[in-house]
């Protein structure tokens, strides 16, 4: 068989292995939405209004039919690639610090993936027809995922659970993705190029984008329900790491007491999530499968800086997407530092 033919039949098989892991009823749903190409598997749908992959279209259902927030539990949200490791990290390390002091030669970030210890509701909990059993977890439970605020479960949004949006600029966010895809993205499927993806980036199909509509959900939810939604932005988080750190403890409602900022708790906590210290540890070198099962946990940590976009873009492309973000987020404040 040529190559080509061999491609075509392997970017079929795994397009069906794909499909066949589907309830009939996802199955079902699947024909009758919009689809494009997608980043890492065949298609993407639009779903709800935003563009999903078939397996995660699936978990969602679930999770909306069956996840019952708490009034402690606290979500950790985000586009894909404006930093939701290192929010996980640092969610973690904020809400433990009682029982597991920053600096224990047992602190579980020294050998498990941020991922792992702050599970994705899409991916992991929901994910291949699991229903989880919440009962063992100790509260307050901290959960994360990529879903826009729209598709959140209703419980979610009427009980008291807490909020947290990490926002990353849509040029660093763009590229970030783009490497990553560039891992994962099966042979078979062919190559998607820089220029490709940018296209689809701007046309809004991306995962759980469009990126300015998922921005402004969460954005416009936390300037209502400022008790409820925080809105953080990476940028910030890496100009000034301490005073976003105490604003996410005050916000869960663990203030960092005068002690702790004496004892230079806050200092402890922003080193260890830093992007060099998770990079090093053996985990994130070596470990596998943190989010997917194909994916490297060092994939996870490729520059962790602000700007890198200049490196990549060029100046037309630059001007489309800054001219769309313009658009898109006239009128609503809010903005991003970019380098
Ligand atoms: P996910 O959505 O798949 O979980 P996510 O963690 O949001 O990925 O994004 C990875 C990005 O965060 C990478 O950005 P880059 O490609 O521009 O480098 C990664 O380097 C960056 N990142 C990971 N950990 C940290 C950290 N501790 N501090 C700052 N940036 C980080």
């Amino acid at each position: 068989m040529a190559i080509t033919e061999l491609n075509k039949s392997q970017s079929r098989n795994e397009a069906q292995g794909e499909q066949q892991q589907l309830s009939e009823e996802c199955q079902e749903l699947l024909n009758t939405l919009p689809k494009e190409r997608g980043w890492r598997t065949q298609h993407l749908y639009l779903f709800q209004g935003f563009w999903c992959q078939p397996k995660e279209i699936q978990a969602i259902m679930s999770v909306q039919r069956n996840f019952i927030a708490q009034d402690s539990d606290v979500v950790l949200a985000t586009i894909p690639k404006s930093g939701t490791t290192w929010l996980k990290a640092i969610a973690f390390t904020i809400v433990n610090r009682k029982n597991i002091p920053v600096q224990n030669d047992h602190h579980p970030l020294l050998t498990a993936n941020p991922h792992e210890l702050v599970p994705f509701l899409e991916y992991k909990l929901y994910a291949d027809n699991c229903i989880p059993d919440f009962s063992t977890i100790p509260c307050p439970k901290l959960l994360a995922t990529h879903m826009p605020f729209s598709a959140l479960p209703q419980s979610v949004k009427e009980s008291g659970c807490r909020v947290v949006y990490l926002a990353r600029n849509p040029f660093d966010t763009f590229v970030s993705i783009w490497h990553f895809m560039e891992k994962l993205r099966p042979e078979s499927f062919g190559c998607l190029s820089f220029e490709e993806a940018f296209d689809m980036y701007c046309s809004g199909v991306v995962g759980f984008g469009p990126y300015w509509d998922h921005l402004l959900g969460y954005w416009n939810e936390s300037l209502q329900r400022t008790q409820k939604v925080l809105f953080l932005k990476y940028e910030e988080m890496k100009e000034d790491t301490n005073s976003q750190l105490k604003k996410l403890a005050e916000f869960l409602g663990l203030p960092f007491s005068i002690e702790e900022e004496k004892g230079g708790v806050v200092d402890e906590i922003s080193r260890l999530c830093s992007f060099q210290t998770l990079k090093d540890m053996e985990v994130n070198k070596n470990g596998k499968g943190a989010i997917f099962a194909d994916s490297e946990n060092k994939d996870l940590f490729r520059k962790g800086v602000v700007g890198d976009w200049i490196n990549h873009m060029t100046p037309s492309m630059v001007d489309r997407l800054r001219n769309i973000m313009d658009k898109k987020l006239s009128g609503s404040n809010l903005s991003f530092q970019l380098l």
